[in-house]
């Protein structure tokens, strides 16, 4: 029977069997990985073939990984050539955002989207902190609303303080496994502590954050839904290392390019500089947000030179 991994330390996993429960396994010793190239072949979501551990109190072994519905990957922060399985077997992503403190760009929301794009998960956005807004922030919120919302992907915004939004964000995480990513201290533990009411997660006190460095949340981990589906919280990230995508398919994966993909006069067109390009005329004419634009061009750039 099919065991599923709610959490991953690197040599321990939690993995929750429909009959067993949950229990604590390990890899069993010989093991084939065809994954060689990832810093965690069992990832968070994934389906495991499970057996007691012969001799062991109460400990499992994981015996197989079966087959990935899908995983979103990046490139592993601290060892560049090799890449991280962020979770598997995802309905949904959800990324938290916030305008400050910390205050995440739009170069990270688009690297991010792009990201669900290429795996084909579909995303959405939450802007937290809403009760710290001021004029400012304000006209911010409504431009990336306006912008994101057009493109096809919703835009929450949400407050852990006071509790705003959380009803409109329950019924779109409602019985789906949905992936919540972000930078670190935008406060995605402290939004899944007020879905799960139950649960209460690590979270950094107000005081505690100095803005860079410091994480609370160290491991990805699952958590169920009351009504059906999971939420999977993950550790903050600084940026987001594309791997899997190359630089010809990027326009495919910003979906306000897509559409138009077929104007350009030149099939293997990069929209830089190439004539009868209908990318940058759509730019020009104020069609395509110049932001999303300048999110592509950016992307492109690190993904040609390697970065
Ligand atoms: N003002 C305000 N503070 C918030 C809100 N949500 C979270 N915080 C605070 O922001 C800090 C970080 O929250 P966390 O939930 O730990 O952030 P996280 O995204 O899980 O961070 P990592 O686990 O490090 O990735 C904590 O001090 C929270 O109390 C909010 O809506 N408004
Ligand atoms: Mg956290
Ligand atoms: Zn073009």
């Amino acid at each position: 029977m099919e065991a599923r991994v709610y959490r991953s330390t690197g040599s321990w996993y939690l993995v929750k069997h429909p009959e067993w429960g949950f229990g604590q396994a390990r890899m069993k010793g010989r093991f084939k990985i065809d994954d060689i190239s990832s810093t965690n072949p069992v990832a968070v979501g994934d389906l495991v073939s499970v057996e007691r551990e012969v001799g062991s109190e109460g400990n499992w072994l994981i015996t197989d990984i079966h087959k990935r519905r899908n995983y979103v990957n990046r490139r592993a922060p601290a060892q560049r050539l090799r890449h991280h399985i962020v979770a598997a077997n995802l309905d949904q992503s959800l990324l938290v955002a916030t305008l400050r403190d910390p205050r995440t760009s739009q170069g990270f929301v688009d690297r991010f989207l792009t990201a669900c794009e290429a795996y084909h998960i579909p995303a959405a956005i939450v802007v937290n902190k809403c009760d710290a807004f001021r004029a400012k922030e304000e006209e911010r919120f409504k431009a990336w609303e306006n912008m994101f919302s057009d493109i096809g992907y919703p835009v929450f915004r949400t407050s852990g303080v006071t509790g705003e939004g959380i009803a409109e964000l329950k019924s779109w995480l409602a019985g789906r496994v949905t992936l919540v990513s972000g930078h670190s201290g935008v406060g995605k533990s402290t939004l899944i502590n007020l879905l799960l009411p139950n649960l209460s997660l690590r979270t950094r006190e107000v005081s505690g954050w100095s803005g860079k460095g410091l994480h609370t949340t160290t491991f990805a981990e699952m958590f169920d839904l009351p009504d059906g589906g999971a939420l999977i919280d993950t550790p903050g990230i600084r940026e987001f290392g594309l791997v899997d995508i190359d630089a010809g398919e990027l326009s495919h994966y910003f979906p306000d390019l897509r559409s138009r993909l077929g104007g350009c006069q030149f099939n293997d067109c990069r929209h830089l500089d190439e004539p009868g390009c209908a990318i940058k005329a759509a730019v020009e004419r104020g069609e395509i947000h110049l932001e999303r634009y300048i999110s592509y061009c950016t992307i492109l750039e690190s993904l040609e030179s390697g970065d």
